[in-house]
């Protein structure tokens, strides 16, 4: 039998998860697709064959064969998709962000403690990348030592038109603040945040780039430069420097090209090249968990987390002043 899904939101992610549960990832299909614009619903169901198009969230998530819920809507929209599955005791991968604010986050990880056990899965992919979990190994096997820096490079081609200088933080940023919390398996306890005059390719008023400091509860220090306006590409670097040494991932170098007195490679221009196979893993791995009516992988606390790291970023572009981060105790079902 197949896992009956409910995709929630029909967007450039939406569509991608939808498809990628028609081909790639056995064991499921789509039986329903919800978006407030009815004709992209529509397109997204078209092919896909037994499923339908809904403008409303619970009425999708409430049709006929759904036994797992997967949201790819607007960050604002995802907490009250996740409680709908949540009241029908059904799995959940929700992309990131979980929620735009902590307080959205703490709501979802109180109604999943209410079901006693996890459902809830959020989409932090780059834990599915090969590279980034070849890193991860390495840290934990205390291949480096102790770590003391992660210098990130966060670069897209160009941002959407929506975007707002507060997403450079919160919609991409937050990728870096989970990666770090995961690979160094710490807590990111304050934030600051610096920005350049912005690049004359960013559109008016984005502040675009930025660098932003995360401190960690281990004594760590981790720097991201966010660029989302570089022009030449989509580029994701992280490298880790321990007291023993050091490892980086994001190159690029599978193929170099030497031709004609000259040598080079191709740069990706999107995060749905850069990181196809992470999320084929990711939807996989869920997949297979959902089936048997549980979640692995990042949690609502992870999102949670992820969520206060941003507010506090947030108020430190706004004030120039670093911020700590605050987090409520973990309860015991995030430990
Ligand atoms: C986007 O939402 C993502 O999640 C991408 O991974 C990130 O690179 C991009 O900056 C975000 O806007």
């Amino acid at each position: 039998s197949t896992l009956g899904i409910a995709v929630i939101g029909a967007g450039r992610m939406g569509a991608d998860h939808a498809r990628r549960i028609g081909r790639t990832v056995g064991g499921a299909r789509v039986v329903a697709v919800a978006d407030p614009d009815g004709d992209r619903a529509k397109e997204v169901v078209r092919g896909l064959e037994g499923a339908c198009a809904y403008t409303d969230a619970a009425a999708a998530v409430a049709a006929p064969g759904v036994e797992a819920v997967l949201i790819a809507s607007p960050g604002p929209a995802h907490e009250e998709a996740i409680l709908l599955a949540l009241e029908r005791e059904l799995p959940v991968l929700c992309e990131k962000p979980l929620t735009p604010e902590p307080a959205g986050a703490l709501r979802v990880m109180e109604a999943e403690q209410r079901l006693g056990r996890r459902l809830v899965q959020v989409g932090f992919m780059r834990r599915y990348d090969a590279e980034y979990e070849r890193l991860k190994e390495l840290l934990d096997a205390g291949g480096l030592g102790r770590p003391l820096f992660l210098h990130c490079r966060h670069r897209n081609a160009l941002s959407p038109s929506w975007f707002t200088s507060d997403m450079l933080i919160s919609d991409s940023v937050v990728h870096e603040v989970d990666a770090a919390r995961w690979l160094l398996d710490q807590e990111i306890t304050a934030v600051s945040v610096l920005s350049p005059t912005p690049s004359s390719a960013a559109p008016e008023g984005l502040r675009d780039p930025r660098l932003v400091l995360l401190e960690t509860s281990g004594g760590a220090i981790v720097d991201v430069e966010i660029f989302v306006n570089c022009g030449f590409g989509y580029q994701v670097q992280c490298e880790a420097v321990g007291e023993a040494g050091s490892a980086r991932i994001g190159d690029g170098h599978a193929m170099v090209v030497q031709s004609a007195g000259r040598w080079g490679g191709e740069i990706a221009q999107d995060f749905t090249v850069r990181f196809a196979d992470a999320y084929d893993r990711q939807l996989r791995r869920w997949v297979a968990q959902a089936a048997r009516g549980r979640a692995e992988g990042p949690t609502a606390w992870d999102g949670y987390a992820a969520a206060a790291v941003c507010e506090a970023g947030l108020t430190a572009a706004r004030t120039g002043v670093r911020t700590a981060v605050e987090l409520t105790e973990r309860p015991p079902l995030y430990r």
